[in-house]
């Protein structure tokens, strides 16, 4: 399986699916997509995420998929060489890991993007005020 990730390392969903697969030994090739410079809006990556934002993976040049909780199941389930306790077959195990998993989108993230990008990424990115 040839696997493609579009990504960008600011973006901490992108990084959740770097450090999967290099903790899995999932080899992929990764293709970085500067939202600082606006390429996630350009009409090539549309074409791999319709929803412009990063991360995104191509699956052997055709299958596309976007949303960094559907990547990950993705990967733990189409990666044979990837242990079970990441994303277990056994339906009552895999329910918790989703409820976190659907927890951390609506709740974790929320409270945790604005405290890091405003007194770490701002500050010291091209985003810094003039004032
Ligand atoms: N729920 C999405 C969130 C994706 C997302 O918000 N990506 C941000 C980077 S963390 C992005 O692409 N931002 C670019 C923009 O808003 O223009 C996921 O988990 O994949």
């Amino acid at each position: 399986m040839k696997l493609k990730l579009f990504v960008d390392r600011l973006s901490q969903p992108c990084r959740a699916i770097l450090i999967f697969c290099k903790l899995n030994g999932i080899e992929f090739e990764e293709v970085t997509i500067d939202f600082c410079k606006r390429e996630n809006i350009s009409p090539e990556y549309q074409k791999i995420n319709p929803m412009q934002l990063v991360p995104a993976i191509e699956v052997d040049g055709e299958f596309k998929l976007f949303e960094s909780h559907a990547i990950l199941r993705f990967l733990a389930s189409a990666f044979p060489g990837v242990a079970d306790h990441w994303y277990p077959a056994d339906l009552f195990e895999r329910a918790q890991i989703d409820s976190v998993l659907d927890w951390r989108h609506s709740n974790l993230r929320h409270g945790t993007t604005g405290l890091v990008f405003n007194s770490t990424v701002g500050p010291a990115s091209e985003f810094r005020s003039s004032s």
